[in-house]
Order: structure tokens, then sequence, then C-alpha cells
């Protein structure tokens, strides 16, 4: 079966299904976020958008507002309106950077969340871990990619330090961003119908594989940080593309804190639960305690000291999280009588 012309023309902006809804509103998805408002496309063209009153509402669970990835309804006004967000098939979030906790989307709608860590100073096993518990319980899958695999570093080396450290079937893959083969070897996240989103630091080179991707230089490069120029930083905002290849990818700031937001379920230190349920006392605290089965591990190797650590403060971050989240759920929005809705809510980025 052939698509009509209005399907063929979502296609672009990675629309899967085979029917479209039936809904007389336009259709269109959010390519990317300001402070002043929405980009949509419909597939043929990008405009602007601002969200329904409702999405403003004080008190409102920020996740419920318009995020990049979404596909959304809108009025045929003139300047137009985002009225509803369709029900999302992923989403990946993390809580935002700063004191305040808040959950903050970083896409919705994708299939694959591509890590990338320059095989450089940004090569750090434990923030891959982090990265990976944030994308557990998205209903996205990771794929680890280990970039400037070129320059000259230690590939092998780095894969093996990493490997012990990832699920046996994680998928990682070494490129060097800037060649062209690399298109063909990203093509399975990549191909008509999917979305990815692509996460890293700054300087991971995230906008290079965004251009050898899209076979052209549309994202600025090589701003990488330093700790007094945040103008330099190029890529401000979250921006879904169309690839050549027929996939859509989002390309995100770098983001330079990654806080877990108290949702996610630590599924990738799995055996870590596993064996602190086999110490001798229910409430060991894998100190010095006889029978410490966690301590058995770390002195016969089998549980390296890194990956333990990381745990620990990972685990930590989720019960303080998950703590705040609680009360926070608990608590009633505080509306000022009169008060206007508060038009904050979009997401910040980092750098
Ligand atoms: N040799 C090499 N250089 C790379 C690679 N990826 C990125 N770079 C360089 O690293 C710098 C930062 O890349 P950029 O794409 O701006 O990083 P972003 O901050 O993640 O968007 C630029 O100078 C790139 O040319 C790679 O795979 N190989
Ligand atoms: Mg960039
Ligand atoms: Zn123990």
């Amino acid at each position: 079966m052939t698509d009509t012309p209005e399907l063929a023309r979502l296609r672009h902006i990675g629309w899967r299904d085979v029917a479209l809804p039936d809904d007389p509103r336009r259709l269109a998805r959010v390519v990317a976020q300001h402070r002043a408002g929405y980009e949509v496309h419909d597939g043929s063209s990008a405009f602007n958008a601002q969200p329904a009153g409702a999405f403003l509402k004080r008190g409102l669970d920020p996740s419920l507002r318009p995020a990049v990835g979404d596909f959304v309804f809108l009025d045929h006004a003139s300047h137009p309106v985002i009225e509803a967000v369709l029900p999302r098939r992923s989403v990946l979030t993390r809580a935002a950077a700063g004191e305040r906790y808040e959950r903050q989307i970083i896409a919705t709608n994708i299939d694959y969340v591509l890590v990338l860590t320059g095989l450089d100073g940004d090569f750090n096993p434990s923030r891959i871990e982090r990265y990976l518990t944030l994308v557990e319980g998205s209903g996205a899958r990771p794929v680890v990619l280990l970039g400037k695999a070129d320059t000259g570093v230690d590939v092998d080396g780095a894969i093996a330090a990493l490997a012990p450290r990832l699920p046996a079937d994680a998928v990682v893959h070494a490129i060097n961003a800037k060649d062209p083969a690399t298109v063909d070897l990203l093509a399975p996240y990549l191909g008509p119908g999917m979305s990815a989103v692509l996460v890293g630091s700054s300087g991971a080179g995230k906008s290079t594989l965004t251009n050898t991707l899209l076979g052209e230089e549309r994202m600025a490069t090589g701003a990488v940080r330093t700790h007094d120029s945040r103008g330099r930083h190029t890529t401000t905002h979250r921006a879904l593309l169309s690839l050549p290849a027929g996939g859509c990818l989002i390309d995100t700031p770098g983001m330079r804190e990654l806080k877990l937001t108290g949702e996610e379920n630590l599924d990738l230190f799995a055996d870590i639960e596993t064996l602190a349920a086999q110490c001798r006392f229910a409430d060991c605290s894998h100190g010095n305690e006889p029978g410490c089965a966690i301590q058995a591990a770390l002195a016969s190797g089998e549980l390296s000291p890194q990956r333990w650590r990381n745990y620990l403060k990972l685990h930590e971050e989720r019960e303080e999280q998950a703590a705040t989240l609680e009360a926070r759920l608990k608590r009633k929005p505080a509306v000022k009588p009169g008060g206007k809705p508060r038009r904050g809510g979009w997401s910040r980025d980092d750098d």
C-alpha cells in the first residue's frame, strides 16, 4: 500500500502509523523549543507556535507540556496554537540542573538514544553508566558511540574498560564523526520512520556527527567549552532534523548535569542488587560485615570498584530524588489568587 500525499509528507517528520489520526486539526512535530515558544514542522514547512494557555498553568507537571519530538495538534490560526500533545511512545527525561527539582524532557518519541563520548579527555565510563540509567525505562534503546576514534587513541583499551560495565547486549561503536562512512554504520538506527536523539557532553562531537549524517555543514562546530565563554556555544536549542537516510535526529546541547529524576530502576546494576541480596545479614552495609557478598565480589575482582562506587552514587541520588519527587507530588500546587500563570517551564539549556 502506498502512502497518501499527506502521510508521505508526515513521514519526513517521523510519523510511523499507517493511518492519520481522525482529527481535523493540523498535525505537526515539535522540532525546537525557544524561550519565546515552539518551532514545529508539518513535514513540508517549519513554523512557530505558541502553547495553549492550559500548558502554562502554574503547578502543571512540566512533563505534560509540549517537548521536542512531540507530535501535536494545532489550530488553523495564522499564529498557530498547540492545543494537544499526542501520546508519546518514549520519553527521555532528566532532572533539570540546579537547585529546584524539576523533571525535564530531553526528547520524546525516539527509538534510539545515541550516547556520544569522545575518546579523548571526555571518555568516562561512569558518565556513560549514568546516561544508560537515564535511558532505561525511557522506551528507547541506547547506542554507545565512542567518537574521535581516528585520533590515535587506544580504542581497544577504551572498549575493554567499558565492556564489563555495560549489559551484554549493549551496542557500542567506535566512530570518526567526520567520516562519511559513519552514515552507513549508523543507518540501522536512522532509517525511515525512526527517530534518535544524540546526547553527550559539549565538545564530544554531536554537531560534527549531525553534519556528517546530514551530508552538509548545518550545525556550527568546534565550540569546546571554556569556563568563561558561554557565548561561544553554538547549539542553543534542541533541534529535530530530517536526515537524508529517512530518519529524524535530535541534536541536543551539551548537558553539563545529568541528574536522575528518581524514577529510574537501575536495571544496569541488577547483578549488584542480586549480590547484595546474598549477604549474610539482610541489613548488611557492605562494609566489613562477615559474609558480605559485595566485599567478596570486590575481593575476587568479579565486581570492579569503580562500578561499585558509581552504583552507590547513582543509588543514593535516585533515593534522594525519589523522596523529593514524592514530597512534590503530595504537595498541592501553590496558586496565588489572581496570580498570572508562570511563563517559565521552558527547558533551560546548560550551555
Ligand atoms: N578527529 C576528530 N575530531 C572530531 C570528531 N568529532 C568531533 N571532532 C572535533 O571535536 C570538536 C568538537 O566537536 P563538536 O561537533 O562541535 O562537538 P559538540 O559540542 O558535541 O557539538 C570539533 O573541533 C570537531 O571537529 C571525530 O570523530 N574525529
Ligand atoms: Mg554542538
Ligand atoms: Zn554486604
